[in-house]
């Protein structure tokens, strides 16, 4: 059994529940810190997670009631109660922090000037606080955060996107080069993305000036909603959002295949994405803990993905698989109608997790659930409303009107 604890920023949410179980199932002592925002942000826009998840609390007596096991838990705002962030620290001594707790949808980080304000001052203050907070308390305590594959943009360029750093030529006036490793170049495709940009910023000076160790996660869309422990009982199920800010985009298709809505493909459907499956997210968090770099190493990057596969033929694989329409709609995003992408991750692959692939078993797995919980969806809340530019708004409302008068 591991020892030692790990306090997860974040863990509420739906890839920081299931993390928290996981480590404590493996014998962590689990603190999780969250503030509920996800759950105010849940009743702000209406729309709840598709299955039914019960408080915080239910959800902890019901593990320890299963397994004897303990998880604590803190509720703090990690971007505001620096003081709080120090004295959980300072209690509970942990040999790491995982940070989940940033707002993390694209679109609801686009919706207006206030999303895009809430959103930068929550992830970069969160961040920059725990960063702080481990600096005063004591700097063994590693920090595994989770980043974005985002973070390199999904531009039409083509190439390999390296595991976080990149090789440059500087030239100097003498008419020489001289040999830079920099973090690739960013490319952020909303406000939520550029805010793990900058992230990643922090993470370079802290490494460098305080010697922090710390692990940076790039991954990929999370698919999937259960994990060996969260169906242990019905209190413990994990979130599946479907509405058009929080759902991502392969959980979406399935679930609206499930409730007989069409596939909401966005223009031509030619983006091209990264995926790992959340059982796959829970176990590398687990291993990048038990394998941290040394203090005074760089900021260790892997690109926590398992698979890259395009928009268009996911719908297509789910149409496949359960007879559903697929509907092309005007691209909310601002983002490049086609995009390739080929993705390297040394790092990842060292870390010895057996990938979980998009395989029709698990596919017809999340249909089952979305099927089980249909009745709780609530169909005016799946299209994204969400629009990048005003022209976009623009071209959606043509689109849409003229379907209306036919
Ligand atoms: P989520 O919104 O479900 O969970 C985030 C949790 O953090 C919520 O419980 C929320 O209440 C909490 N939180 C947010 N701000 C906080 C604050 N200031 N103080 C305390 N708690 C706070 O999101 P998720 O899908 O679990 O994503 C977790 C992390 O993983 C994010 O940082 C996201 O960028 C990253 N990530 C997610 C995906 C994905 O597909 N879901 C993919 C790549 C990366
Ligand atoms: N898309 C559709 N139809 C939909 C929803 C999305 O065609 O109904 C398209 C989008 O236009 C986009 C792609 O699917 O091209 C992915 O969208 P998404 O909402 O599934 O994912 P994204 O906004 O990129 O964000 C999600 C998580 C975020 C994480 C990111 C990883 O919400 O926290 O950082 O995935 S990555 O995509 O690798 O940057």
């Amino acid at each position: 059994m591991a020892e030692g604890t790990v306090v997860v920023f974040g863990g509420d949410g739906f890839c920081g529940w299931p993390t928290s179980l996981h480590l404590s199932r493996a014998g962590y002592d689990v603190v999780i810190v969250d503030n509920f925002s996800r759950r105010r942000i849940e009743a702000e826009l209406s729309a709840s997670s598709l299955t039914p998840i019960r408080s915080l609390d239910e959800r902890l007596a019901t593990w320890k009631a299963l397994t004897g096991r303990t998880i604590d838990f803190r509720q703090l705002d990690a971007s505001t109660d620096f003081d709080a962030i120090r004295d959980v620290l300072s209690e509970f001594r942990p040999l790491a922090c995982v940070h989940f707790a940033e707002q993390r949808a694209a679109p609801y980080s686009m919706k207006s000037a206030a999303c895009k304000r809430y959103t930068v001052n929550n992830n970069l203050n969160a961040t920059n606080n725990i960063l702080a907070a481990i600096v005063e308390v004591d700097r063994n305590i590693q920090c595994v955060h989770l980043g974005t594959m985002g973070v390199y943009g999904y531009g039409a360029l083509g190439g390999v996107v390296p595991e976080g750093y990149f090789n440059i030529k500087v030239p100097l006036p003498n008419g020489t080069y001289v040999d830079r490793e920099i973090l690739y170049p960013p490319d952020p495709g909303s406000i939520y993305h550029m805010t793990k940009t900058q992230d990643a910023l922090f993470f370079q000076f802290y490494a460098k000036n305080d010697k922090l160790k710390i692990t940076d996660l790039h991954q990929g869309i999370v698919w999937g909603t259960q994990t060996p422990e969260t169906v242990l009982d019905e209190s413990l199920i994990n979130r599946f959002d479907y509405d058009g800010d929080y759902g991502t985009v392969l959980n979406r298709f399935l679930m609206q295949a499930a409730v007989g809505y069409p596939l909401t493909v966005h223009g031509t459907g030619g983006q091209t994405r990264a995926f790992i499956h959340i059982r796959d997210t829970v176990n590398c968090v687990r291993r990048a803990i038990e394998s941290p770099p040394e203090a005074g190493d760089r900021v260790r990057i892997i690109n926590q993905m398992t698979e890259t596969h395009r928009i268009r033929d996911l719908a297509a694989l789910v149409q496949k698989l359960t007879g559903a329409d697929v509907e092309n709609i005007p691209n909310p995003r601002n983002e490049a109608e086609e995009n390739e992408l080929t993705v390297s991750n040394p790092n990842f692959q060292a870390l010895g997790v057996s990938a979980t692939t998009l395989e029709h078993g698990l596919l017809e797995e999340i249909t089952a659930i979305a099927r089980l919980y249909r009745d709780r969806a609530d169909f005016s809340k799946i299209p994204c409303a969400s629009y990048w530019t005003p022209e976009r708004a623009r071209i959606a409302r043509e689109h849409f009107d003229k379907i209306a008068a036919e």
